[in-house]
Formats: structure tokens, sequence, C-alpha cells
């Protein structure tokens, strides 16, 4: 019996231990590893992971592994060995490792964000790239389109005057038809169920993914598993979703009105099925489930990063009263109420935009990025790696590095001006909030666009303040596969009436109205519209 038991484990060791590394190497200080378990018994199990693996740099060094199965894991926390890894050397660093969850969120690697490096990934990637580039200019601009939205997220805050709310849902709404204009030309109205559908299923799916066990011991998919039937039930609903969209869709599809992400996916499939010489290589890349897995993927990384990062800079402002005081003053000299922001306000607003590249530094959307992996045998610094070890990119090291920033647990946005506060600058290369590189967020420009424009447009029309209760939110987080914030209200304060009942001008929002007599005039301006006039 015991021989027995001793021969199964060493077998298992046997096929669980490390391949045998490359003699004479040099490779990054690991932690401990046992057999089977691997470095799990020392990876710190309390607060967060980020953190952790930040605190272990100061034993370790600013590169380090560990094992955890029979996978070797090299973590980067300094700027210069990631953007080795990201840039640098982007084509041995480009993979993306086989995770359990993921791969059945990406239904086997499919779609842009999840898929390992190669021809697929590139065709969709190029394909997303392109229709970016649909949303340039013209009747389609990004801007008009976020504007829309915004505009009618606006009007919504305006019905809540008074009340303390939370955003989450509002903002969601506005976000996820900005995505749905991209994607398929179309949107919801406030109070659509099928908004409620997505919202439900996105949080599922962010809860469950990176939350399991299976993903370190896949083996452990044999047995039954409660988070990841919930995963896989919601991972149904949202396809099931999608496939509706999609199957609707190719009735009406034209070549004629290339106009978003659907019509470039399906014009692409027929490009390559009337190839002349039948259908090629890429026919197979986009197949229905190809084209589902990358819209699936723009959309939920489309709405749940962008939404998080609104309610992170909401929540900021209202820890730091003054800031939001200064921001609606800078909007105030620099706009007023004339017109609305507009994205060429940017280099005018800067204490608003070093407010967001703060809060984007503070509480990175993904403080451990997307894993990445070796697609070939290369080094990091003086450091061999070996093909198929995963590569974490320790974002949350990068933007808390004392030697790059002074006090960075600190919220500062003006680290984001001169001295004289009246420009943006880059204090140090410490500092990559959407990555870098071939796999850097594919939807930077939109985001940014999207959180300057409603933090902009809300903080011109609304005062944010704190609920009746007084309860600031919490800046803990909560680290899922985006770094979330728990839920808070605010209360919405309109800047009274715009215009004031007696305000000539027509533009102004009233604090004192002040009386101007002229010899055959009289005015009643806002105070605002004075310092427009
Ligand atoms: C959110 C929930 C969902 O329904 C679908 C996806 C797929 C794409 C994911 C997204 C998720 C979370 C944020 C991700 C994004 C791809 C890129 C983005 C991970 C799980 C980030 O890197 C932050």
């Amino acid at each position: 019996m015991w021989e027995l038991l001793t021969l199964l484990l060493l077998t298992l060791a046997y096929f669980l231990w490390p391949k045998i590394r490359r003699p004479g190497a040099k490779y990054p200080k690991s932690l401990p590893a046992l057999p089977l378990v691997g470095s799990l018994p020392f990876l710190p199990r309390h607060g967060h992971l980020h953190t952790n693996l930040f605190k272990l740099q100061e034993k370790y060094g600013p590169i380090f592994s560990f094992r955890l199965g029979t996978k070797t894991t090299v973590v980067v926390g300094h700027h210069q060995l990631a953007r080795e890894v990201l840039i640098k050397k982007s084509k041995e660093f480009s993979g993306r490792p086989y995770v359990v969850t993921l791969d059945i969120l990406s239904n086997n690697q499919k779609g842009v964000a999840f898929a390992d490096y190669g021809p697929h990934w590139q065709l969709h990637r190029k394909l997303v790239q392109a229709t970016f580039a649909l949303f340039k200019d013209g009747n389609q601009r990004l801007e008009k389109i976020i504007c829309q939205e915004i505009s009618l997220l606006c009007d919504f805050l305006a019905t809540q005057n008074g009340k303390s709310i939370d955003l989450d849902y509002p903002v969601f709404l506005a976000v996820t038809n900005i995505i749905c204009m991209i994607c398929f030309n179309s949107s919801y109205k406030y109070g659509d169920h099928e908004v409620k559908v997505i919202q439900e299923y996105n949080k599922g799916i962010v809860d469950t993914l990176d939350n399991d066990l299976v993903n370190i011991f896949p083996w452990l998919t044999i047995f039954p598993n409660k988070t990841l039937k919930m995963m896989k039930n919601c991972v149904n609903i949202r396809n099931q979703l999608l496939d509706k969209i999609l199957q609707k869709y190719k009735e009406k599809f034209s070549s004629n009105s290339i106009t978003n992400l659907l019509d470039i996916l399906i014009q692409a499939k027929l490009n390559s099925d009337n190839n002349n010489s039948g259908p090629d290589q890429d026919s197979k890349l986009l197949s229905d489930k190809h084209i589902l897995s990358t819209v699936g993927d723009i959309f939920g990384a489309g709405v749940e990063t962008t939404t998080s990062v609104m309610k992170w800079t909401v929540a900021f402002l209202l820890h730091n009263p003054q800031l939001k005081k200064m921001i609606q003053e800078e909007i105030d000299q620099n706009i007023g109420f004339g017109h609305t922001p507009t994205v060429s306000d940017r280099n005018r607003l800067v204490l608003l935009e070093a407010t967001i590249r703060e809060v984007l530094r503070i509480r990175p959307v993904a403080p451990l990025l997307i894993p990445h992996k070796a697609t070939s045998d290369s080094s990091i610094g003086e450091f061999a790696i070996d093909k198929g070890t995963r590569v974490v990119i320790n974002l949350w090291a990068l933007h808390h590095n004392e030697k790059e920033w002074l006090q960075p647990d600190q919220f500062m946005p003006e680290r984001f001006l001169d001295p004289n506060r009246s420009q943006l600058i880059s204090p140090t290369l410490s500092y990559l909030p959407f990555g870098a590189g071939p796999r850097s967020c594919v939807g930077e420009i939109l985001a940014r666009q999207e959180v300057f424009l409603s933090m902009a447009w809300m903080l011109q029309r609304f005062d944010l303040e704190l609920p009746e209760d007084g309860q600031l939110p919490s800046l803990e987080g909560d680290p899922k596969v985006v770094f979330l914030i728990k839920p808070f209200k605010v209360k919405i304060k309109a800047q009274s009436a715009c215009p004031p009942p007696g305000c000539t001008s027509g533009l102004g929002i009233p604090s004192s109205p002040f009386l101007i007599y002229e010899a055959w005039i009289t005015l009643h301006l806002c105070c605002r519209c004075l310092r427009l006039w």
C-alpha cells in the first residue's frame, strides 16, 4: 500500500516538477517552492496581491519569480525592466498564458485580450484598430458620440438634483451606449432591461475571473466547482446576448456602409471568403465564434474599465473638496457656461487632466496588467527567462516607487503639473496606466476622452457632494480583474437653474445676480456670465 502511494507521489512529482533549466544561465531570485504546491505556502494570504508582490521586492529585488503548480511566474516591478518586456522585447513577451477561467471566457483564447500571440491575435487586433480609425472624424467622430451620451447622463443627473445616488448605473449606461455605438451603431434607453442583464453578467464575470484555485491547479476542474459554474453561467448569458445581436445584424449588413466593429469583422470575413483562390487563412479566424469573442472583449473592456475610473475620480474628489472647487474654477475661467467642454479644452483644463492622470496612477485599472507569456527563450535585464514562463508586470510597483514619486501614497494631481501649474508634465517614466507596446490598451484614446469629457461636463453643471450621512467612499478598493471601488453614494446638486430666470444673456448660472444699470438697458447677469462677458 505504502509503496504504491510513494510511487504515485513520485510519478506526480515528476510530472509536476518544472523542466530542467538552461545550464549556466542566471535566473531571477525565486521564492521557496515545494513539490506539487510550488510557492503557494510562501505567498502572503492577506491583503491585495499587487501590494504583497510589491513588498516582496524589498527582499527579492525588482524582478523575482515564484512557482504555482507547475508554472513559473516572473514578477517585474521596475519601469526599465517593464519597458524591456512590453516594448523592446515585445515579440518575445507578447504571448498570453493559458488560464482556466480566461480560457472559458475567451472560448479557447479567441478574441483580442486573452488570445496568445499569433496570426489570430494579430488579425483581430488590427481589425479593432481599424474600427477606431472609423471614428476619427466626420459625423461619427468619437467626441460627438461621447458627448451625446454624456449629455443624456447629465440630463438624468439633473432629475436627481438634491438626492444621494450611486453613480454606477447611470455611468454604466452611458459608457455601454458609447461602446454599443462603436460595436453596432445602437444604444439603449434608460431603464432598458437588457442593460441590467449586461450589468449583472459583467459583475458575475469580474467577480469570478481571477478568484479561483483552478487557475493555479487546472486539474482541480475535475471536481465540482461553484465559482466556475457561476462564471460559465454568466459567460453563456453574455454569449447568447451577443450572438442574438450578431445574427440580427448580419441580415442588415451592407458592404456599402462600414461604420462599426461588426461591419469591419463581417467585411473581413467576406473578403477572405471571396478570395480568388477560395477562402484564405483568415476566414477560419473569423468564424462567428471568433467575431463574438472580439466583440465581447471590446464590450467588456470598454465598459468595466471606464465606469470604474469615473467612480474612482468622483471618490477622490469627494475626499478632496478643495481640489474639486479648483477644477470648477478652472472650468469657469476657461470655458464658462456658454458652451460645453470639448476634447480641445484638455490643454486648458490642466488641473482636471492632471487629476485624471493621478487617479490612473494611484488606482490603476489593472495593477498587474494581464499576464504575459514568453513565446521563446529570452532574457529580462541580466536574467534568463525560459519559453512558456508567465511574466507579470507589477504596475502598482511602478506607480508607487518612492525613488520615482514623492510620497507615492498621497493623492497629488499637481505632480503632473509644472511649478506654475499651467502645463502638464510627465514627471517620470515609471508610469504606464494603459500598458505599453503591442499589447497596450487598444481603447486608450476612447477611455481618456470619455473620462475627461464626462468629468468636465459633470463638474460644469453639478456640485458633487457628500451624501447626507457624510459617508466618504472607501479608497481601499477591491482588486478583481479590474481594480474596482466599493459602492458609494454622492449627492447631486445642480448649480441652480441655467440660465437663471433673470439672466438676460441666457447663459449663466446664478449665485447672486448682478444688476447693471446703463443709460438704455438693464441687464440682469449672474456672476458667471459677468465673468464671461
Ligand atoms: C469584463 C467583464 C466582461 O464581461 C468581459 C471582459 C472581457 C475583457 C476584459 C474585461 C472583462 C475586464 C477588463 C479587461 C478586459 C480586457 C482588457 C481589460 C481585463 C473581464 C484590462 O486589461 C483592464
